[in-house]
């Protein structure tokens, strides 16, 4: 192609999990292939939300690559839940231990990339002026990096610190002897409350929405579980793999419901789910996600244990949600409610009026102004579509995926867009992605695509693309499965409704072995509903 520094078969965006194994096997299939990272190191999410106390929801024995049983057997894991350090290192470890830092160029972002159907070629250019040109463009983006500030007034005039909790500094931040201000009660402020409260002389916790949370359970990992884990690893990620989301088979989901058993044999089955601690509660019974009224049963639980844990029972109050149990993301927390019975500690309701402003020493809301010296935005994120479209890709015809979105996200298996050959997406919005385990689905994701391009050469294709029909059908697919769960009743971010304008459009599929079904059925019958050419 004219005008490209370079020339290369693939360019893979981002190397957080899903760049990196794409990386891997994108050598071993002796493609050439180069990975661009905006940030300074290996890792995505992880490199990005250094917050106090981040730490994965799903336990480090399953939130790991299984394509190595090598590294699987070697890394050790310390605890039950892994901390944010521990999973770079990890991260770390994977890109040292198969070699693929020097096909990674860090601090640099893809700014944009255009089809060109004459050559059947991306053109791909970065903030630092480079253009290649790459025959597949595989965005390995991540469904959780494209950090949301919201737009608050006068938020340039405060002369204190600011904080994102998914773009924390790399350098250790003390809030001893501060007043800091947490903005936002999801999964980041829920795991960073706790510890922040412990240093800070005053915390005041801004809620708009308050959130369900289960205490996470975490503690060393049980080295007992991992020899007999470690002694059929391949076992254990099978029998997780026909989960519906793909982790938590030690912990089997229950077949009944909630409404068919006593009220005793229930509060004893939640007791017995609260301890097995966070996600996990939700396999109480099979039909919480589904059934309105088997969910209040789980709902007025968890405001049951609010009350009982928060000693000031209009605190408590306000803290118990009142929407479904799973709805938002349920989060996973150590010590989240106890932290308001710390006096230094204020919960600020923000739910009737809204933070008016933000001034130069703090923050007006409720009709008061807090005085701080730091404010965390824990404002989550532009999920899903994000982090893609920050980039200006533009398919057949010069049409912008921008565009193409306007109105929700459209890809075909989460994966391909129809109007854009030869690009691919890892965990694209209608895959199973955030509803499921990250690691295994960005594993079959990237398997996925590896097949395809095996296939590809091996019978002289050169592009592949979507058809719109398939990707209708799928868009269709995926939202009548949405539609019949409670996932789609409350404003969340699996919907978009937590960035202000984002089209409404449930965007996860849901299911997992569904999804690895359909998969394979495509790629048997020849990758049906893909449309190759050359
Ligand atoms: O983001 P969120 P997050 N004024 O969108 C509030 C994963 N994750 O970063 O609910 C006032 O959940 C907003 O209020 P509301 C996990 O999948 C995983 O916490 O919109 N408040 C909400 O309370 C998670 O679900 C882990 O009314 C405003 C908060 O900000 C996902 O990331 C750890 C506001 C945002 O919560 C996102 O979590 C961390 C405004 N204008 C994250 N705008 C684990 O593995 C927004 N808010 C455990």
């Amino acid at each position: 192609m004219t005008g490209a520094d370079r020339s290369l078969d693939a360019v893979v965006v981002g190397a957080g999990f899903a760049g990196l194994y794409m990386l891997h096997r994108l050598r071993r299939l002796g493609l050439s292939a180069r990975v661009f990272e905006r940030g300074g190191g290996v890792g995505g999410t992880w490199y990005w939300n250094r917050y106090p106390g981040a730490r994965c929801d799903v336990e480090s024995l399953e939130y790991s690559y299984q394509f190595s049983a090598a590294l699987q057997q070697e890394w050790r894991w310390t605890e039950r839940y892994s901390t944010q350090p521990e999973i770079l290192r990890y991260a770390n470890h994977v890109a040292d231990r198969f070699s693929l830092r020097p096909d990674i160029e860090f601090n640099t972002r893809v700014a944009s990339a255009g089809y060109d159907e004459a050559a059947g070629r991306w053109l791909v250019y970065t903030d630092r002026g480079q253009r290649i040109s790459a025959r597949f463009l595989i965005m390995a983006t991540g469904c959780l990096s494209a950090a949301n500030t919201p737009d608050f007034k006068g938020i340039d005039r405060f002369r204190g610190e600011t904080f994102h909790t998914g773009d924390w500094p790399h350098e250790e931040v003390d809030f001893h002897g501060k007043r800091v201000g947490v903005i936002g009660t999801g999964s980041s402020a829920i795991q960073s409350i706790p510890v922040i409260a412990e240093q800070a002389a005053h915390l005041t916790v801004f809620q708009r929405t308050p959130n369900y949370s289960v205490p996470a359970g975490n503690g060393p990992l049980d080295r007992a579980l991992e020899r007999e884990i470690k002694a059929d690893y391949a076992g254990f990620r099978a029998r997780n793999k026909l989960m519906p989301v793909g982790f938590g088979s030690r912990h089997p989901r229950r077949e009944d419901s909630a409404l068919a058993v006593s009220e005793e044999e229930r509060q004893r089955r939640y007791e017995e789910y609260w301890r097995l601690g966070g996600l996990l509660f939700m396999g109480a019974f099979a039909d919480l996600g589904v059934n309105a009224a088997a969910n209040a049963t789980a709902a007025e639980f968890i405001r049951r244990k609010i009350h009982q844990i928060v000693k000031d029972p209009q605190t408590a109050e306000l803290l118990c949600p009142d929407n479904v149990v799973g709805c938002k993301r349920l989060c996973a927390d150590t010590g989240y409610f106890a932290a308001f019975n710390r006096s230094n500690v204020r919960l600020v309701d923000v739910s009737q009026r809204p933070i008016d402003e933000i001034t130069s020493l703090g923050l007006k809301a409720a009709g008061e102004e807090h005085r701080l010296d730091c404010i965390v935005f824990a404002t989550g994120f532009d999920a899903m579509t994000g982090a893609l479209l920050r980039v200006d890709i533009r398919g057949r015809g010069g049409e912008r995926l921008q565009d193409k979105w306007r109105a929700g996200p459209r890809a075909y298996l989460g994966l391909a867009a129809a109007g854009f050959p030869n690009l691919f997406l890892i965990t694209g919005p209608g895959s199973p992605s955030v509803l499921s385990n990250m690691l295994p689905s960005i594993e079959q994701h990237v398997d996925f695509i590896a097949d395809c391009l095996t296939h590809m050469r091996g019978v002289g294709h050169q592009t592949i693309e979507a058809q719109q029909a398939a990707e209708d059908d799928w868009v269709q697919t995926v939202n009548n499965i949405a539609a019949g769960t409670l996932y789609p009743t409350c404003n969340s971010w699996y919907l978009g409704a937590n960035v202000p304008g984002k089209p409404r459009v449930f965007m996860p599929y849901l299911g997992f072995p569904a999804y690895v079904a359909k998969c394979e059925q495509v790629a048997a019958e020849g990758y049906e509903g893909f449309a190759f050419a050359g």
